[in-house]
């Protein structure tokens, strides 16, 4: 048995409490070298009266290990637990104090959750897990108010450029919430709307103001109810990291220097100071002077911040924050803000967006999720270069799985593309059958889909600010197949909780082969979702048995001597459902 290969950490995302009564172990052998793991847990106070063993199952594999899970509902408030494992004659004990030929007298050294508090449970929004996003930059998806529109706009459809602003508005959502309806979104993301002087309002100016080129608290309220009528929730876009270089905070520090009040909401390294792009003498977003970087950790700074996060959540009924640059913002001010927002609305969901690991931020204490941008890439990746085969895409989707507890994973923010980025069709070379590969695969993987506006009707755009075209309102200029093939793809996920917190199984994923096929399921229904991204015709054996109806075509595929035959078409996906 390869030794180096056994691993796991307690209080992580390897034993962390599910729900108030599961708690989750998981482990890690080195692929292919463990034939069976147990878990040992037991009261370290009568180890012999209340003691267990837990089979626990292989649940994914990805490029070296395998990892095994199991569910564990401990009589008492707390245990210890070892873990052994078993390889041919083979058989070694795991505990905190390390790898033993003989189990280790229980329960010293063995590790523990000393004592399970209900109230350090990590848990999630209930309705993020079946909810379906839709990310809108307001001054881009549709001009409501014309009366509002800044001194110098650009025709509707024009080339974006850094500068450049359209006129979209709160108004022109509440305009064409309908659209969302139709397609099944059921949440919108917006990006900030707070008065700010650039056209992305990353720049805050005044965060209690909505920016008057966006509309008014009037017609927020009015967006955020009609959106409630429709069963579609708003979150909106904190940007706490920085605030603009012009608002009157940082206007005062640059005429009064040390002796002005706000000095100390910044990091200034000298005085006077220089707004110089690229080499300001304060801490910034990046080198972007305009941009000052707020000292989240100054008393002042963090109230006037969290009672800006209180203001809105009670003036408006938002249904969440998306948190800008939230991995550069202390932990302090993440837990402190969580405590509140929970507070004014417990539903309320906290999106983070951090672009790579956030297991700091996933413990209960910050975040509920983050924007999922690694497995954007990962499948890009897939879908584009064929020398990348279905077991490595799926040992790489498996272990990003393993990153996080299950309750984060089951409402990770899984996005294609955003406005950071190019789009998702231009990413896939502007071949919509990948698109439809892609979007196939964001609805039915494990976490909370979300779509940039107007990927459903086919924008394209290279990087920033390319990517933030206007909205396409003439149907003749749609693409209506692909909205099509959103809108019953979003149609499935959200009738199907297999497909939002169903179990996730890779069933087929070769070296070599591109097809990669996979299965959600639950007690009600049992999804076989396979994809072919190659020009090649794809016959496929698996060993499942009974009947399956495409969801596509609604034809019948029923297993014969315990197999299911699968064709799939290049370039095309299957979703195949057994009730
Ligand atoms: C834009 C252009 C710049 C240009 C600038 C000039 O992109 O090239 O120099 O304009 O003004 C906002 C605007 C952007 C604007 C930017 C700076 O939306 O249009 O830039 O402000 O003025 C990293 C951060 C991540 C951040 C991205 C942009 O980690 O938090 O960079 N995303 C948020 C928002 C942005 C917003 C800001 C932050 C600032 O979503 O829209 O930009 O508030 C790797 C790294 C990531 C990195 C990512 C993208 O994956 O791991 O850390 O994200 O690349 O660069
Ligand atoms: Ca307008």
């Amino acid at each position: 048995m390869h030794l180096e290969g056994l691993h796991h950490v307690p209080h992580s995302n390897w034993a962390y409490l599910y729900d108030k009564d599961t708690f989750h172990l998981r482990v890690r052998t080195q692929k292919e070298n463990v034939k069976q793991v147990f878990a040992l847990t037991g009261d370290k106070y009568d180890w012999k009266n209340y003691h267990h063993e837990h089979r626990m199952q292989k649940i994914v594999t990805d490029q070296l290990f395998d990892y095994w899970e199991t569910a564990v509902k401990p009589q008492n408030k707390r245990f210890s637990y070892a873990f052994r494992f078993h390889a041919g004659e083979e058989t070694v004990w795991m505990t905190e104090e390390g790898i033993f030929t003989r189990q280790p007298e229980p329960p010293e050294g063995y590790f523990e959750r000393p004592y399970i508090h209900e109230v350090d449970l990590f848990k999630a929004p209930e309705w993020a897990k079946s909810a379906v996003f839709y990310q809108i930059m307001p001054d881009r998806f549709a001009n409501g108010d014309p009366g509002n529109d800044p001194e110098s706009i650009s025709a509707w459809g024009d080339a974006p450029t850094v500068e450049s602003f359209f006129g979209g508005d709160l108004q022109g959502i509440i305009d064409h919430l309908d659209h969302l309806a139709e397609l099944g979104i059921t949440a919108i993301y917006l990006t900030p709307i707070f008065e700010a002087p650039s056209n992305h309002k990353y720049n805050t100016t005044d965060y209690r103001k909505v920016d008057p080129n966006l509309g008014d608290l009037a017609v927020l309220k009015n967006l955020v109810k009609n959106a409630h009528a429709r069963q579609i929730r708003v979150v909106l876009d904190a940007v706490f990291n920085h605030i603009s270089a012009q608002s009157s905070q940082f206007q005062d520090v640059i005429e009064h220097g040390p002796h002005s009040p706000y000095a100390g909401w910044f990091h200034i390294h000298e005085f006077p100071v220089k707004v110089t792009d690229g080499k300001p003498n304060y801490e910034a977003f990046g080198f972007f002077a305009e941009m000052p970087k707020l000292n989240t950790a100054n008393p002042e700074a963090r109230k006037y911040l969290l009672d800006t996060a209180a203001y809105w959540m009670n003036e408006v009924a938002i249904d969440g924050w998306r948190l800008d640059v939230a991995n550069e913002v202390d932990h302090t001010f993440w837990r402190n803000f969580r405590r509140l927002v929970k507070t004014i609305n417990p539903d309320a969901f906290i999106i983070g967006e951090v672009w790579s690991d956030s297991m700091r931020w996933l413990h209960g204490d910050q975040f509920d999720s983050v924007m999922n941008y690694p497995l954007a890439r990962r499948l890009i990746e897939y879908l584009n270069n064929g020398d990348i085969d279905a077991q490595r895409f799926g040992a790489q989707i498996s272990n990003l799985l393993m990153r996080y507890p299950q309750q984060a994973n089951e409402v990770l923010f899984n996005l294609l593309a955003s406005h950071d980025t190019p789009r998702i069709l231009t990413q896939l070379g502007g071949d919509a059958r990948k698109l439809k590969l892609a979007a196939a695969f964001l609805f039915t993987f494990t976490g909370t889909p979300c779509i940039l506006y107007g990927d459903e009707i086919g924008l394209e755009g290279t990087g920033d600010p390319d990517c933030r075209k206007c909205m396409i309102w003439e149907k003749e200029f749609q693409n209506r197949e692909l909205f099509e093939c959103y809108r019953s793809l979003i149609r499935l996920r959200v009738t199907f909780p297999a497909l939002q917190t169903g179990c996730f199984h890779v069933l087929r994923a070769d070296p070599g082969e591109r097809a990669f096929v996979y299965e959600r399921k639950d007690a009600h229904a049992h999804f076989v979702i396979s994809l072919n991204p190659s020009e090649q015709l794809v016959s496929l054996s698996l060993p499942l048995e009974g009947a399956f109806q495409d969801v596509t075509n609604k034809e019948q595929v029923i297993s014969t001597g315990g197999c299911l035959q699968l064709h799939l078409e290049p370039f095309s996906y299957q979703i195949l459902i057994k009730r």
